[in-house]
């Protein structure tokens, strides 16, 4: 009979040898022709499966809401200044990308690990916040240089809304604004952040979709596919910093000596 050589790669996401591309066994004619979205192809890219239209809205206004915050964040300015460089598109993308980390961006698979462990083992969120303080590690998902209690980030707020009316539960997000009137007691800054809020929501999509198993649940949240989100809505913002430099043919940056202390 037949030997089947050993194969190199093991691919279970998509598949081009047909007619035409599918994406999780879904073919492209039908993806457009039933005319699905970016949250559609995330859906089957990423989790392998079509997801109802609630999860792929919220999937895409994710997208939406997080493709930019303006030239001064970490990955803006670093894209800027590679642009200014003289470097290509894909330079001054990923220069902008690496700086998202725990930190800046990247700490929504964080957020969503410590608010699922702490909610499901029962821990009140004083202490939760006060646990994680013991062990010197800042909560992920709480926290911003410049949104306050009193100036809420609008994007949260957003999340927060289409979730409430749209998905079964919300118990983790609730659980998270509780860590927030929890953290805001202590610092005014301490607010749940945008990552925090795509964290915790992200939980209760999982859980409350019904499309998932826990065993799924918890490989998800283990891998941390959630960052890829920002990742992926920050690339729009970054490319359009990138193009935004070259169109105004600005110069080589060099930031000012002024700005600098310099000491010993
Ligand atoms: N403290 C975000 O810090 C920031 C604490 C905390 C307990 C916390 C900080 C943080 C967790 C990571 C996170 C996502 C670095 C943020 C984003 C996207 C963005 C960005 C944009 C966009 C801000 C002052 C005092 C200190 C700290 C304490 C601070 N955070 N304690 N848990 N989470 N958060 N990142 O303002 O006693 O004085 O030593 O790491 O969720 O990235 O728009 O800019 O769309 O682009 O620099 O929105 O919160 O505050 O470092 O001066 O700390 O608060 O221990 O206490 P700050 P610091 P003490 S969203």
């Amino acid at each position: 009979g037949k030997v089947r050589a050993p194969t190199h790669i093991i691919s279970t996401i998509s598949d081009d040898r047909g007619e035409e591309p599918c994406y999780a066994g879904v073919p492209m004619s039908s993806i457009v022709e039933q005319g699905l979205g970016v949250g559609d192809v995330i859906s089957l890219l990423w989790f392998k499966r079509s997801l109802p239209r609630y999860c792929t809205k919220f999937i895409e206004i994710c997208i939406m809401l997080c493709a930019d915050h303006g030239p001064c964040v970490s990955g803006a300015h670093n894209t800027i200044v590679t642009a200014r460089a003289g470097k290509d598109l894909v330079s001054s993308l990923v220069s902008g990308l690496l700086t998202i980390g725990p930190r800046f961006g990247g700490a929504i698979d964080d957020a969503a690990r410590y608010f699922k462990d702490a909610y499901d083992r029962g821990l009140t969120p004083y202490e939760f916040v006060e646990a994680m303080k013991k062990k010197g590690i800042r909560v992920p998902g709480i926290g911003h240089r410049i949104k306050r209690g009193d100036n809420r980030d609008k994007r949260v707020e957003l999340l927060q809304l289409f979730a409430r009316t749209n998905f079964p539960s919300v118990k983790y997000m609730e659980y998270a604004v509780q860590v927030e009137t929890y953290t805001l007691s202590k610092a005014n800054n301490l607010v749940l952040n945008v990552d925090g809020a795509i964290g915790s929501l992200f939980l209760d999509l999982l859980a409350g979709s019904g499309m998932f198993t826990k065993q799924e649940i918890d490989e998800i949240v283990e891998i941390g596919y959630l960052n890829g989100l920002f990742v992926l809505a920050r690339s729009i913002g970054l490319i359009g910093h990138t193009f935004d430099q070259k169109r105004l043919k600005q110069p080589l940056y060099r930031h000012p000596w002024e700005d600098v202390l310099y000491t010993k």
